[in-house]
């Protein structure tokens, strides 16, 4: 954890104060970068109380493309409360479908991406165009018709919704030196039908085959050092460990890689505070024996993303600090 402290040192040492839009000020820096080795243990923050049950709930939730803040409540989650039924723009976005509704927030995006194609029927490859989308899973939806100064064009439009971390998996067992398993929750199409445009963004996974060895990088456009970024850690350290075992590789490096990289101006006495302790020794993660183990079984059962509950997931020889709270600007 002596990483998370030296970020909050180096943003209290060089971070300029930024206004935004929840309204709370932040000392900012451009760019910042984590880096963990997994096998030397678990990125859980020792110098407060990790809110653990709650990140792993959050992340229970996205594997199962959750929109509903009371959908993430039952998986013991409740910091999508606020998001869903407090943010003004929110509540006044014809998007918002039901109290408690965030939209098609990361999990959607995850395991569901809507994507479409729009072929152009008068084009000479038109009909080998279609039946490739076809082939690929998009569902042929209808044909349009435009107008315009040069005539009329007709265009077929197709749809798939892409399990993009089933995606990822399936790719990790078929090919694990491919340099393209990512997943992406930037979809500039629907940013404004969520309740919040994904902060963590873009997961990369690389897999060291003479190591049997599997790593992520995780990019993070915005992070609150105080609040956010250990409950990030969590989620993506917890989710490296889950795709290792269900493809049947060791979890090894985590890099984490913040865009603006804050601290709220009410977080700061937290922080400080934090900084006067002393951190304890990393903890352990451990996966229920449930969960199968791709490397002891042979067998691939990726429904196990979906399948995962709360309980599989603990730390083990986890020692903190005193808890510690602070506001979440919303
Ligand atoms: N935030 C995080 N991690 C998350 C998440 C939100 O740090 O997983 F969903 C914080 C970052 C920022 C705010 O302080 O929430 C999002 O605001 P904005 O969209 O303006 O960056």
């Amino acid at each position: 954890m002596q990483q998370y402290l030296s970020l909050i040192q180096e943003i209290f040492d060089n971070g300029s104060w930024q206004d935004n839009r929840t309204g709370i000020r932040t000392l900012s820096i451009p760019g910042a970068m984590m880096k963990f080795d997994l096998q030397a243990g678990f990125p859980a923050v020792t110098t407060k109380k990790l809110a653990f049950k709650s990140a792993i709930g959050e992340l229970i939730g996205f594997l199962r493309a959750y929109r509903n803040a009371a959908d993430f409540r039952v998986l013991g989650c409740k910091v999508w409360d606020q998001n869903a039924n407090e943010n003004p723009q929110w509540l006044a976005s014809p998007y918002r479908l039901q109290d408690n509704d965030l939209g098609s927030v990361y999990g959607v995006q995850w395991r569901q991406w809507p994507a479409c194609k729009l072929i152009d029927l008068s084009q000479s490859q038109s009909t080998a165009q279609v039946a490739d989308a076809l082939r690929r899973g998009y569902q042929q939806i209808g044909n349009l018709d435009s107008i315009s100064e040069n005539g009329k064009t007709t265009s077929t439009l197709l749809y798939k919704a892409i399990d993009q971390l089933r995606q990822c998996l399936d790719t990790i067992m078929t090919d694990p030196g491919n340099r393209r398993i990512l997943f992406h929750g930037w979809n500039w199409a629907q940013l404004e039908e969520m309740a919040l445009p994904p902060c963590h963004l873009l997961y990369q996974f690389m897999v060291n085959q003479s190591k049997r060895e599997i790593s992520m990088c995780l990019y993070i456009r915005s992070n609150d050092v105080g609040l956010g970024t250990p409950f990030n850690l969590t989620e993506g350290a917890a989710l490296l460990h889950l795709v290792g075992r269900l493809t049947g590789y060791t979890p090894r490096w985590f890099t984490y890689f913040i865009g603006d990289a804050h601290i709220y101006e009410n977080h700061v006495d937290m922080l400080q505070e934090q900084l006067r302790r002393k951190p304890f020794p990393a903890p352990k993660l451990v996966l229920s024996e449930r969960i199968p183990d791709y490397a002891v079984t042979g067998k691939y059962e990726p429904e196990w993303l979906e399948k995962v509950e709360p309980g599989d997931f603990w730390l083990e020889g986890y020692e903190h600090h005193a808890p510690l709270t602070a506001p979440m600007a919303v």
